[in-house]
């Protein structure tokens, strides 16, 4: 077993001992040959000749010359003048030298017998330890593993020998900090050897030096090379094995009252809790004020408990109650519900130093890692809803697991964001919880680097692996972490390895699979035990203290079980906070009107529209605003990029707050929406919509590119739109079909997590749809995979639009008018509840000639809301006995299918557009069957019979055709492409004669006969 990756057939290697005094002997086994290297799957080894550069050659009569003798001072004088004058003419190591020792030469002349060739290789050294003296950390409470350690870690790779321990070098290093500083004074080797080892060879290895930013590592160093190891003081310690108490006996509580209940245990990483006390402490007194969390099971409950103080009652009655529903006193809606190590809370904690600090965990579905930048999201909106410019008084906290930080995308996905403008929150810490397996997996088998954590590398971020068993260093880890985020404001790593007492739940049978490490684990003393013995053996807390602690726990525990007993759950934490007021789906609420009065529209529409005098604009831009002016002044032939910020502008006149994000935004996949304007000749970019009003806060207005990432950004966003509702927070896909990427955030977060959760959010997702001929990924953005999330209830009708919103998962429109799509939008804030919506979004009807509203269409006076469905528009048969045929459709299919029509002068048939697919617009649909009774009833779509709308609005129709006496499903006949494996055709004249056969069908004389 081994807990890091590289094989254990390393084992066998040859050790490299020559030097072989007390601990700098290398304990395991060394990489010293070539040829052994191809066994190991890191990058982090490297041949002796790389880890060990040889400094410029010294000519042979100068080697053996004592440091600073009169020989080698002519020589040395020689090549410091040299480098004085270039410093690029010497070798960088002797100019390192210089920089060094040259200075303080005279001062030095004591450090008798150092030579140049000795400081050299002793700076090596040190320099080995700092970078990879975490390998040869003591860092597997197990001891099981076997990494492997670089010679270079060895004093023997460079000559030094037992003789030289106790003579004294000087070994200052320039610009350096901590113990090795400059102005340190002369060592031993045998002293700095010691403090090498102590400090990067014990309970924790720190990885930094990849860091490649001097301030931040001499930070570190400062903190880290201390002239002596931290310690703390009696009331800390006691602090500390009070938390690990509480952590220890949770677990060992539930394990005893409800021995067969899963609850994915801490049991071997106790240490978390303690840990994450410390960290949350010192956050607060470095100036946070509220943390957003993010975990998955394992520990879970512990820290609901333990760290947010969710009542331990609550906890003890949600596993007596067998997770029953809860039935709320004073709301009906209970949604689904979801397995009680999901769920998640908000407390108010006090901390030691006496201020208060707002926790939240977020809740999660299984899908391990998925909620990583939920949270990130969510602490970012909390920054900007409290103004919190330096990103410091808001912090995000995500517990990982070892397996599924180094397997899932999403990790990566979520770190990237980390320094981006529009996505930073001023650094994330992370805290793995290392227990050295996945379910049954080995880490063999689960990761291809050394360590769990070394994706985080690619960010700069400091990295501490630290002992789960050794107490006080995990604190030392969380506090250094904590002052590395609220000093750097970037992401921070801890490594917190441990094992797992038990199986992956605690019905799993750990030794099927991890024999070895299960009868070790089993002889292995929990962390708690070993602690009170250091602290009794080190007389820092006496034995009456020990037992205090934990009778006092027991006792509180035995306590909540017995008023667990009478614990009637019946408030849900249901829409709180920021979302106070809001209505829950089976609460009354309402949809207000959309339209925004003309002078207001007029201003906005100005403000939009134009541009500023010395902006350098590309001119084809300018053009666009240009006509984007026109369409404003003239009221006539706006389209679809100027009904969007026409949306936008008038919500944030309104108050409300706009984030929209996705690839390539900015100007628009399909260069229409230019919201930003890069001027031709500085770069710098101007945005129309964030000077809609004056001295408009910036980010009131947001819209930015993202990373080349879907589950990341989405997942940011849906985080970022859960904080407050008064925001319309938007994400595009480039093409719809790339949402599939983020298929964990549609599938269980925003199609579900109300239900599951009982969060609202009013999220957007714009995914561009539309069969134009790009080719199997560029057609689809998959409506039918949305529409069958979708939980209206296809038997029953409904009557009241906004209830059946409300009691809808989630809506999915496909607009064909700008003026519905500005309403639409608009929509989303104007109720009193929030659902999030799911468009079809156009491509080509975004310029398409067709594509147009009038600006009356946007004002209070005219349409006044979201048009669910369109009726025909240019009828003029009568509909009672001249319509043959009544086409609904849905998209832009629509204008191909009236382009026909009024080719073929076609007067008997009618087509009708479905915009809002879900939920089933059941009142206005019957309407338009109602208008035209003697019409054959025809479903067009371009998509694919297996895709498209069709098997959503087939049973619909048929419902609402059942209803008035019209049929049942035979008499909804489809049009549409036949049912296909891939989306779309790759060739493109394919593609064309495929559309306009399906538009001729669809308007041919004789009667449809398909499918029935
Ligand atoms: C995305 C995803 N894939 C698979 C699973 C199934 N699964 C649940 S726990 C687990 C192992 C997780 O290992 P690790 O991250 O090391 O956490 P641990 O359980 O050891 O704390 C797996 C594979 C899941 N929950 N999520
Ligand atoms: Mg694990």
């Amino acid at each position: 077993m081994a807990w890091f990756r590289a094989g254990s057939t390393v084992g066998k290697f040859a050790v490299r001992r020559t030097l072989t005094h007390g601990h700098y002997s290398v304990r395991r086994a060394q990489i010293n040959d070539q040829s052994q290297l191809r066994f190991f799957h890191s990058t982090l080894y490297k041949s002796k000749a790389q880890t060990a550069p040889i400094p410029q050659p010294v000519p042979l009569s100068r080697l053996a010359d004592s440091f600073l003798d009169s020989t080698s001072s002519v020589y040395l004088e020689e090549l410091q003048r040299a480098w004085e004058a270039d410093p690029r003419s010497v070798d960088e190591s002797w100019g390192n030298f210089f920089r060094n020792f040259v200075g303080d030469a005279p001062k030095q002349l004591g450090i008798s017998g150092q030579t140049i060739q000795e400081s050299m290789k002793l700076l090596l050294l040190v320099r080995a330890y700092q970078v990879n003296g975490h390998l040869k950390a003591k860092l597997d409470p197990l001891n099981l593993d076997n990494r492997q350690v670089p010679v270079a870690l060895n004093p023997d790779f460079y000559g030094f020998t037992e003789s030289d321990l106790d003579r004294d070098f000087f070994i200052g290093v320039w610009k350096s900090s901590g113990f090795l500083s400059e102005n340190r004074p002369v060592k031993t080797l045998r002293s700095i050897l010691d403090r090498l080892e102590e400090t990067y060879c014990g309970s924790i290895g720190y990885e930094y030096m990849h860091i490649n930013d001097r301030e931040k590592c001499n930070w570190l160093q400062e903190r880290i090379e201390t002239p002596t190891p931290v310690e703390y003081s009696k009331d800390r310690c006691k602090v500390m094995l009070d938390r690990l108490v509480w952590s220890t006996e949770f677990e060992n509580f539930l394990a005893n009252k409800w021995s067969t209940a899963k609850r994915f245990g801490l049991e071997g990483c106790e240490a978390l809790i303690p840990g994450m006390k410390e960290m949350i402490d010192r956050s607060a007194e470095l100036g946070v004020e509220s943390i957003v969390m993010g975990m998955a099971h394992r520990g879970r409950l512990n820290v609901l408990g333990n760290v947010l103080r969710k009542p331990l009652h609550q906890i003890f009655s949600e596993f007596s109650r067998g997770n029953k529903p809860v039935i709320p006193e004073d709301e009906l809606y209970v949604g689904t519900g979801d397995v009680k190590y999901h769920l998640g809370t908000s407390f108010d904690r006090p901390t030691i130093s006496g201020k208060r600090i707002h926790l939240s965990l977020v809740a999660n579905p299984s899908h391990l890692e998925a909620v990583d930048p939920v949270v990130v999201g969510k602490a970012r909106a909390k920054q900007f809803y409290t103004d919190d410019v330096e990103r410091s008084r808001n912090l995000g906290i995500l517990i990982h697991g070892d397996g599924s930080f180094a397997g899932q995308g999403v990790v990566y996905e979520t770190l990237h964001l980390s320094a981006l403008p529009s996505y930073t929150t001023g650094g994330t810490i992370h805290m793995v919880i290392n227990n050295q397996v996945a379910f049954t997996t080995d880490p063999q088998s689960g990761r291809s680097s050394v360590y769990c954590t070394d994706v985080a590398k690619a960010l700069n971020a400091p990295i501490f692996h630290v002992n789960g068993d050794d107490l006080e260093a995990v604190v030392r880890v969380c506090e250094l972490a904590a002052e590395w985020r609220q000093t750097f404001h970037s992401d921070v790593v801890i490594d917190l390895i441990c094992y797992r007492r038990f199986g992956h739940n605690e019905i799993d049978e750990p030794s099927f699979t991890q024999p070895t490490m299960s009868k070790v684990i089993r002889g292995h003393s929990p962390v708690l035990e070993i602690y009170k013995r250091k602290l009794l053996e080190s007389g820092k807390l006496p034995k009456e203290d020990i037992e205090e602690i934990q009778r006092k726990v027991n006792r509180i525990l035995i306590e909540e079980f017995e008023a667990s007993k009478s614990y009637d759950p019946h408030k849900l934490d249901w829409l709180e906070a920021n979302w106070a007021g809001l209505k829950s789906p089976d609460q009354p609420a309402q949809i207000q009107d959309t339209g925004v009065k003309g002078d207001i529209l007029r201003n906005v529409g100005k403000a939009i529209s134009t541009l500023p005098m010395n902006l350098n604009v590309h001119k084809v831009v300018k053009k666009i605003y240009q006509q984007r002016s026109q369409m404003i002044e003239t009221g006539e032939g706006v389209d679809w990029a100027v009904a969007e910020a026409l949306a936008f502008g008038t919500l944030l006149v309104e108050g409300f707050h706009v984030r929209f994000t996705g690839q390539d935004v900015e100007r628009g996949t399909f260069s229409h929406r230019h919201a930003a304007i890069v001027d031709q000749e500085t770069g710098e970019k101007y945005y129309p919509l964030k000077h809609v009003m004056e001295n408009q806060k910036d980010e009131m207005f947001t819209i930015s590119n993202s990373s080349l990432s879907e589950f990341g950004v989405l997942g940011y966003e849906l985080g970022y739109s859960m904080e407050n509702p008064n925001s319309l927070v938007l994400w595009e896909a480039q093409f719809g079909d790339f949402a599939n990427e983020a298929q964990v955030i549609f599938d269980q977060f925003l199609s579900s997590g109300e239900a599951k959760w009982l969060r609202q959010t009013g999220l957007v997702a714009l995914l561009p749809h539309g069969y134009d001929g790009q080719g199997p990924e560029h057609s689809s953005a998959r409506l039918e995979r949305f529409l069958q999330m979708c939980n209206d209830d296809p038997r029953v009708i409904s009557t009241d639009p906004t209830k059946q919103i409300q009691e809808c998962n989630w809506q999915v429109v496909n607009v064909t008018t700008p003026a519905n799509y500005f309403h639409v939008l608009r929509r989303q804030l104007h109720r009193d509840f929030r659902k999030p919506l799911i468009v079809m979004s156009p491509k080509n009807l975004l310029r398409h000639k067709d594509c147009k509203s009038e600006l009356f269409e946007f004002d209070d006076m005219h349409q006044s809301c979201f048009k669910r469905l369109l009726e025909d528009q240019s009828l003029s048969s009568d509909p009672k006995k001249g319509i043959r045929r009544l086409i609904l459709c849905s998209g832009k299919v629509y204008y191909e299918l009236d382009e026909e029509r009024k080719k073929l002068k076609n007067k008997d048939v009618a087509i009708c557009r479905v915009e809002q697919l879900c939920p089933f617009p059941y009142d206005l649909v019957m309407q338009e069957l109602q208008r035209y009774p003697n019409a054959e009833i025809v479903w067009c779509q371009e998509e694919p019979m297996n895709m498209g709308a069709y098997n959503y609005i087939a049973p619909r129709l048929c419902t609402s055709m059942k209803a008035l006496g019209r049929g049942n499903i035979n008499g909804i006949k489809y049009v549409g492409r036949l049912p296909s494996a891939a989306t779309a055709t790759g060739f493109y004249q394919v593609h064309v004669k495929e559309q306009s056969e399906l538009v001729q069908k669809a308007l041919q004389r004789e009667p449809i006969q398909f499918p029935w």
